[in-house]
């Protein structure tokens, strides 16, 4: 929300520049101004107000305006007694099986990027690890850790933040950066993404974002976070009590929307607070504050719509005059010009004597272009008791505040960590017993699912004491999605560490996927916009099946067979145990892994059909870590000499020898030498061929052996 409280001479702006950031700088510098903080683009900084014009006509400066400060997501709860204090979330999600397997979240680094961190330096060692794992880097206005002026359960919210990430994830590496503007929260993810943390958690949000996701502010910073492999867990919002959202129409021609055909002022009833100006006047007053978006792109559109607050006067509904510095509205206050955002503030001040009584206030939806679209319009009614918000739209209460619209952050939603029934009814805290009514609800304004996961609140911190419950006179603890938040990151670590210690280095996509599978699905079955994948559950530890690594092949032996054989061969190479196939290449060979309980060599049978065709082969193995084929090592298919019965075979040979030498009758020819069989019945002859293989041959009586030279032909006609 903007700051609003400004008083003296200076005062505190966001300077948009183009280009140039150092000579604005200087500038704003001799202009009289202290310059905050610096992000990308932005400077912020306090400047005297007769400066502000001759600032924003600077050369690359292309706007100046308020600072936005973020929203925190949690009730507000009062700080209670120190001590050993753990949030009941740690028994509902599991943390303690993990931790107790040495899953700690040891060497995992989690940033926190939050408003306040108020007491960390007290409980480090204790409720939060000790010094040596804690690294932080400031980026407030104020230079501090937390705003001192600013309420008390205020002072320690990212305290309790990371004291949830340390009840589940103890040995867990720290990075926090308080922030209180937008310009310091650009800041914070450069420095997180710098610092190379693993995962983010934001229990925070900007409504900086857009009905197109990509044309929010903080898009391309978010974007880059998971570019660079940060699973980031922000809160859901605590917005769905508050939200309301629907098409533009205007059934009575009044150029306000019609809520029903006879109703244009969506009614909320305000509290009435003490306040006492500077001059010691003392007042009630009711201050207002809403975000309207609408459907319209994200840069350069027009000014087609206003949120108008009336309050009622003798039954008469007028509508809050401009805002004075004291009471009235500002109902124009955009982000950035062209931007479909604006800031709604109103405060009307009341006789003292009501203070702590309610007054009705009514908002009404000016379209201010009668020719515009008829744009969806998305309006969030901050600062209000909110069950008296007579037009309430829970669905799509994510709205447009980023990070939590974010593609690349995972919104976490807030479930209560028990049952939800206490004395202040639960009808109105958890409408189904377990999701809080205000955990913000998807879908985003383009239709994906929000948010991602449900995780524990209302739980015990030693910054907000233990939980006793949630009537008036219970403290609630910690709550809002600002406190599921962290359980969610807090179980990231765990699975993150799991991963790495058996080699594995899951991606944002693929940790979130793992706890989504076990989430305890609640409301409609599967995911859905109350509680994404379900309730966070971390359920047993994972056993992670180590990927085999592949095979190789270094040779086989032997190295080659004849057409017709099957042959015994072995093959080495490495990675071959439980080997399922070996293949070569083409067709007619065939192979059957015998034995593959050795990875470096398998023994196999292959089979060679007398008709595959002769040459080299190549060789493949398959295991279950993949399939390797060598174009090294070969196996040459042999040709079979035919040995058919009946042909007159020619052989080159080395030497020949006869089992019966008797039964042979020898004559000369030319230069030829002919033996005839006239033995009783067949005989055999024995040839030593070039290759030096032994081969046999039976020969018929009267059938010959005739060798001419090296050449010897044998007739077995
Ligand atoms: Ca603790
Ligand atoms: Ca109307
Ligand atoms: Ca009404
Ligand atoms: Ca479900």
């Amino acid at each position: 929300m903007p700051s609003l409280k400004i008083s003296g001479d200076q005062v505190q702006v966001v300077i948009e520049t183009t280009n140039n950031l150092d000579s604005v700088l200087a500038r704003i510098t001799q202009l009289g101004g202290v310059i905050e903080l610096t992000s990308r683009t932005l400077i912020q900084a306090f400047v005297p107000v007769d400066s502000l014009v001759a600032i924003s006509n600077l050369d690359s400066v292309s706007f100046v305006r308020l600072p936005i400060q973020a929203l925190s997501k949690t009730a507000p709860a009062l700080h209670q007694a120190q001590g050993d204090t753990t949030s009941e979330g740690v028994a509902q999600i599991g943390s303690e099986l993990w931790n107790e397997s040495g899953i700690n979240g040891d060497g995992i680094k989690v940033g926190i990027i939050d408003v306040e961190f108020g007491l960390h330096d007290q409980l480090l060692g204790t409720e939060l690890p000790p010094e040596d794992r804690v690294t932080t880097e400031i980026f407030t206005s104020h230079g501090g850790f937390f705003d001192p002026n600013g309420p008390e359960s205020a002072q320690v919210h990212g305290t309790a933040v990371a004291e949830i990430i340390t009840d589940i994830a103890p040995a867990v590496s720290l990075h926090l950066a308080p922030f209180d503007t937008d310009v310091g929260f650009g800041a914070a993810i450069d420095w997180m993404i710098d610092q190379r943390v693993d995962i983010i958690s934001s229990s925070i949000g900007l409504d900086s974002g857009c009905f197109d996701p990509a044309g929010g502010i903080f898009e391309p910073q978010i974007a880059e976070a998971k570019r660079a492999g940060i699973s980031w867990a922000t809160a859901s919002g605590n917005e769905a009590d508050i939200h309301w959202e629907d098409q533009w129409t205007d059934t009575d021609s009044d150029g306000l929307h019609n809520h029903t055909a006879s109703d244009n002022h969506n009614t909320a009833s305000v509290f009435l607070d003490e306040f006492e100006y500077n001059d010691g006047r003392v007042v009630s007053t009711a201050i207002i504050f809403a975000i309207m978006s609408w459907d319209a792109p994200c840069t350069g559109a027009n000014d087609d719509y206003e949120v108008v607050i009336f309050r009622e006067e003798n039954g008469e509904l007028i509508e809050l005059p401009e805002f004075n510095g004291e009471i009235g509205q500002l109902n124009d206050w955009q982000w950035q010009p062209g931007r479909p955002i604006k800031f709604i503030f109103g405060t009307w001040d009341f006789d003292e004597s009501r203070i702590g009584e309610f007054e009705d206030f009514h908002f009404a939806i000016r379209k201010k272009n009668a020719d515009a679209p008829d744009a969806v319009v998305d309006i969030m009614y901050y600062g209000c008791p909110c069950p008296d918000i007579e037009y309430l739209v829970p669905r799509g209460s994510v709205g447009v505040e980023e990070p939590s619209i974010s593609p690349n952050a995972i919104a976490v939603g807030a479930a209560h960590h028990g049952v939800c029934s206490q004395s202040q009814g639960s009808g109105f805290f958890c409408p189904d017993g377990r999701l809080l009514a205000y955990s913000s609800q998807g879908p985003t304004k383009d239709a994906r699912l929000k948010p991602q996961i449900a995780a524990p609140t209302h739980v015990s911190t030693s910054v907000y004491g233990d939980y006793t419950g949630n009537g008036f006179n219970d403290n609630a603890g910690f709550t809002g999605t600002s406190a599921a938040t962290p359980h969610m990151a807090g179980a990231l670590a765990l699975v993150l560490q799991s991963f790495r210690d058996q080699g594995l280095d899951p991606t944002p996509d693929e940790a979130l996927g793992f706890l989504g599978d076990r989430a305890e699905d609640l409301a409609a079955v599967g995911p859905d916009n109350l509680y994404g994948a379900g309730l966070l559950l971390l359920g047993q530890l994972p056993v992670v099946t180590q990927e085999p690594a592949p095979p190789t092949i270094t040779e086989i032996l032997p190295s080659n067979g004849t057409q017709g054989t099957t042959v015994n061969a072995i093959l080495r190479g490495t990675e071959l145990a439980g080997a399922t196939e070996v293949n070569f290449s083409g067709t007619g060979v065939l192979a059957i892994v015998d034995d593959s309980n050795s990875s470096t060599q398998i023994f196999i049978s292959i089979t060679i059909d007398a008709d595959s065709e002769p040459g080299p082969r190549t060789v493949s193995v398959t295991t279950a870590g993949g399939t390797a084929t060598s174009e090294e090592v070969l196996f040459t298919i042999d040709a079979a000499i035919q040995e058919t019965p009946g042909e007159l075979i020619a052989l080159s040979f080395v030497s020949l020898e006869f089992d019966s030498p008797g039964d042979w009758n020898r004559s000369f020819d030319n230069s030829c030498i002919t033996y005839t069989n006239s033995g009783p019945s067949e005989s055999i002859v024995r040839v030593t061929t070039a290759d030096n293989s032994v081969r046999e041959f039976s020969v018929a009586v009267d059938k010959r052996v005739i060798i001419c030279g090296d050449v010897v032909h044998i007739d077995t006609r």
